[in-house]
């Protein structure tokens, strides 16, 4: 199926401006019998198929979670209690990975009783205590966490990989040591682990009646970002109406784990450009989101910038003032789309069997800022995403 976004329902402002009224009279009316043909169109019987693509830790199984929040009933209270022994191990792996750190990175302990805390903490193995911890781990746990060396050494984070939600964690330890934990939602959607396989999530969503009603099922897949998974994203290539690409805002000063010389935010452009290339993706619409803004506003208020790590940063900032640019994090989170943006108007020659063979592309994408773990902000986004989705079938079929 031919997909074509409508610009209508994304108008980008210097577009919008240059069309006069009268065009938009026409789009208007146009627009409309799209919408009328839709409830006709053969789409609503087949699943609309949305592929989640991004490095690893981009966010991809925090949007599956979410989906499962807004679109069926969240997590019953078996399936929170499933998920302490991941949260456990979360903990347990940030807090071996700071104490670890510590001597690497040559940062004192605070105190001798911290010195002491850390001998226990290290002399345990990796795995994470079972269910319930016992008192002596979790003050040990809390002592580190309140030690200022600790808290020096977790401000060097980007240093070494940590899991991002390490802080979250630890500052809800506490009640996460409780014996009658369960887990909350906000706690499900901050835990980690690794997608090894490709997983999926089936969702009916209620269109609008302003869109012709009824509702359209979506099917959502996501895959390991690990550069060892990759080679499986093929097999769920076929089919795809449009690609998620989830990019982390905040990785500009972290290296892979993978591949500790690597800079992350470099490689996810890298994997970007290899999407937006690839045949088999041609047809699909590719919407981005640039996630984690949240973690990358942190940082730059932590001193952090992105300068130090993509010295071009420094001419971006000399173009006129943009006028939703009021600072760094705006200067930075507008650069990091714009490097999007130039890698989508590449000219390109095919140099594998993997790539469009054109020169540039007519496709469009679009461009979300986004945090993963607030519902609110992906129920809005998403709600975005699906009229564009539903927009473009209707597109599709009309031009078939
Ligand atoms: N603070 C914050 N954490 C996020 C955000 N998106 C994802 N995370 C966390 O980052 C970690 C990796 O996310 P995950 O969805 O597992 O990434 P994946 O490897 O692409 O599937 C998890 O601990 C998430 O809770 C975000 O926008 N903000
Ligand atoms: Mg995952």
């Amino acid at each position: 199926m031919k997909l074509r976004l409508l610009r209508c329902l994304r108008p980008q402002p210097s577009k919008q401006a240059a069309i006069g009224q009268k065009e938009s009279e026409l789009q208007a009316v146009h627009d409309h019998h799209l919408l009328k043909d839709m409830s006709k169109s053969p789409f609503r019987d087949t699943p609309v198929k949305i592929l989640l693509l991004g490095t690893a830790e981009s966010g991809k199984t925090t949007i599956i979670k979410q989906m499962r929040i807004l679109h069926i009933n969240g997590f019953t209270d078996n399936e929170r209690r499933e998920k302490i022994p991941e949260i456990y191990q979360n903990i347990h792996d940030s807090i071996l990975q700071l104490v670890g750190q510590m001597g690497v990175l040559g940062i004192d302990f605070g105190s001798c009783t911290s010195e002491r805390s850390a001998d226990y903490i290290l002399s345990l193995p990796g795995l994470a205590p079972e269910w319930p911890m016992n008192e002596e781990y979790c003050d040990h746990v809390m002592a580190l966490w309140n030690d200022v060396g600790i808290r020096a050494c977790y401000n060097r984070s980007n240093e070494f990989p940590l899991l991002d939600s390490a802080k979250y964690f630890l500052d809800n330890f506490e009640r996460i040591s409780n014996v009658d934990y369960i887990p909350s939602t906000e706690d499900i959607l901050h835990s980690r682990k690794i997608t090894t396989g490709i997983s999926q999530i089936s969702f009916r969503v209620s269109i609008p009646k302003s869109m012709g009603g009824g509702e359209q099922e979506f099917r959502m897949y996501d895959v390991g970002g690990q550069r060892d998974q990759r080679n499986k994203w093929i097999q769920v290539f076929e089919g795809i109406q449009a690609v998620l690409f989830l990019i982390s805002c905040s990785e500009f000063d972290q290296n892979l784990r993978e591949d500790p010389t690597q800079n992350r935010l470099q490689e996810a452009l890298k994997l970007f450009r290899a999407v937006w290339q690839n045949r088999f993706l041609a047809s699909a619409g590719l919407i981005v989101f640039l996630n984690k803004y949240d973690i990358m506003e942190r940082k730059i208020r932590a001193g952090k910038h992105i300068v130090d790590y993509f010295p071009e940063y420094e001419d971006f900032c000399k173009r006129p003032q943009q006028d939703n640019c009021f600072d760094e994090s705006d200067w930075t989170k507008l650069f990091i789309k714009q490097k999007l943006v130039d890698i989508t108007q590449e000219p390109f020659k095919r140099h594998s069997r993997n790539q469009v063979d054109m020169g540039t592309s007519e496709r469009e994408c679009y461009y979300h800022f986004t945090v993963a773990t607030d519902t609110g902000c992906i129920r809005d986004v998403f709600c975005d995403v699906q009229k564009m989705i539903l927009s473009e079938n209707v597109a599709g079929t009309s031009l078939l």
